[in-house]
């Protein structure tokens, strides 16, 4: 079967894309220009062991107990702990029969992502409705914007507000960071949590900063983490006072970055959260065709592919929707809402139940086409609480694979022989930004 044209695209809602202005944090300026020039005022908001939280909701015995919210079987992995389990070293993303061993007495549940994702959409609908700007960072997080708004009204009484809101209508526990910028924020929330708030004044970043672990600075790793300690380095103090160019030569342009974080400068922006942003794929076939089996190849490949964009580009993605062209060009789309995921075997299930209800008028199709809408980031690459760590392992060692040799390079059996599906450049890491910002700021 040959085919003219493929799209992969993605849908940005904006009328006027800005791709200058993307995404591309100014991170250019001494800390002094910063402070003069930036009188940003950022909050973000991190829902407190949001999965735990919900099971608690549900379940009020599991209160002041250590839970374990993740796959219950001996290769599960950890999804989320309260805090009772923190205290026997147990940490998300850690096998679960580690955990167990840490923490016998921990209640382990298997979970259901169907309630989180209706609780993360109960708090972002209040955060939307509060808010001037807002950005989804994840599944229980947010940066908001209110640069401006002390004007009119005080933005840390506005916070506090809006997180005793969010705490009485859903009775979820929240906490917040409030500063200039959003890593100082981000690190804030941490050092507020559990169930807190803080506030850190302009001026006063490095400072509060300065005694803290090199490893709240958000995006050092496990590896990099480990190297600073190789170097004798623990507190972000110690990185404010290397020179730039050492953290340079040894940890190359991230190093450049890391630097400016542990200096507390980050201009970059609060990108405004939009429902439709998504990713898509479609295939206009030169010939029509009948051929069911084909179809699914092409939906499985596309699937497939877009599944991996989103893990590349540490998305995960909320509503799925077929679309299929027949031949007389009358055009019909079916769309679900799942619980968020990046899982191929997840999706490709989805978009064959929703083929197998679209396709019934079994006349020639013209174009078939995937969407993965409804996207969130994520602070880690799989999510999915069900999965186990084999399969966390599999994904991850699959997409080394593609990331190295490139997408061909591993497919799953029932896509070996579907050609036509073009290559793709990755929509996340290549230039083109996912969601253009709707301000300067
Ligand atoms: P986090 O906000 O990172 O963690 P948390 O809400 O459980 O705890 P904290 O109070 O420190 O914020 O992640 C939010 C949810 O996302 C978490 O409850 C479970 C899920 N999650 C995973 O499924 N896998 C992961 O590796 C992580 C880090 C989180
Ligand atoms: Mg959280
Ligand atoms: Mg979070």
């Amino acid at each position: 079967m040959k085919t003219t044209t493929h799209n992969i695209d993605i849908i940005t809602d904006l009328e006027t894309p800005d791709s200058e202005s993307i995404n591309t944090p100014n991170l250019d300026l001494p800390t002094s220009d910063i402070e003069l020039r930036s009188p940003n005022t950022i909050v973000h908001m991190d829902l407190d062991t949001f999965f735990v939280s919900c099971e608690r909701l549900l379940e009020p015995k599991l209160n002041g107990k250590p839970v374990l919210v993740g796959g219950t079987s001996d290769r599960g992995v950890v999804s989320a702990c309260s805090y009772e389990a923190r205290q026997f070293g147990v940490h998300s993303a850690m096998p679960m029969r580690m955990a167990r061993q840490l923490c016998p007495e921990a209640i382990v549940i298997r979970g259901n992502s169907a309630i989180y994702s209706k609780y993360s959409d109960m708090v972002t609908d209040i955060i939307k409705e509060e808010s001037p700007v807002y950005e989804k960072s994840s599944i229980d997080e947010f940066y908001i914007d209110i640069t401006g708004m002390d004007r009119f009204h005080g933005s840390y009484k506005w916070a506090t507000e809006l997180r005793q809101r969010i705490m009485q209508e859903t009775h979820l526990p929240i906490s917040f960071g409030m500063s200039t910028s959003k890593t100082v924020s981000k690190v804030g929330t941490g050092e507020a949590k559990p169930n807190g708030q803080i506030n850190v004044l302009r001026g006063l970043e490095k400072a509060f900063l300065a005694p803290l672990s090199i490893k709240k600075i958000p995006m050092v790793g496990d590896k990099t983490y480990q190297k600073f300690r190789s170097m004798g380095i623990e507190k972000i103090q110690t990185v404010q006072e290397m020179p730039l160019e050492l953290m340079e030569r040894v940890f190359g342009k991230n190093g450049v970055i890391i630097w400016k974080k542990a200096n507390g400068i980050d201009n970059s922006p609060v990108i405004p959260f939009h429902e439709r942003k998504s990713i898509s794929s479609s295939l206009t076939f030169e010939k029509d065709t009948i051929d069911v089996r084909k179809l699914k190849e092409i939906l499985t490949t596309m699937a497939e592919k877009l599944a991996f964009y989103l893990r590349n580009g540490d998305k995960l993605t909320s509503i799925v929707t077929v679309t299929v062209r027949y031949s007389d060009f009358d055009t019909r789309s079916r769309q679900m809402r799942i619980a968020y995921t990046a899982n191929d075997h997840t999706l490709i299930a989805t978009v064959m139940r929703l083929f197998d209800q679209l396709y019934q008028r079994r006349v020639m199709a013209r174009l078939v086409g995937v969407r993965f809408s409804g996207l969130v980031g994520g602070g880690y690459q799989i999510n999915l609480f069900e999965d186990s760590e084999r399969t966390i392992k599999l994904y991850q060692a699959m997409d080394k694979v593609r990331n190295r040799f490139g997408q061909g390079a591993v497919k799953r059996a029932v896509t070996m022989d579907t050609k036509g599906v073009g290559q793709m450049s990755n929509p996340f890491n290549g230039q083109a930004p996912i969601i253009p910002a709707h301000r300067r700021s």
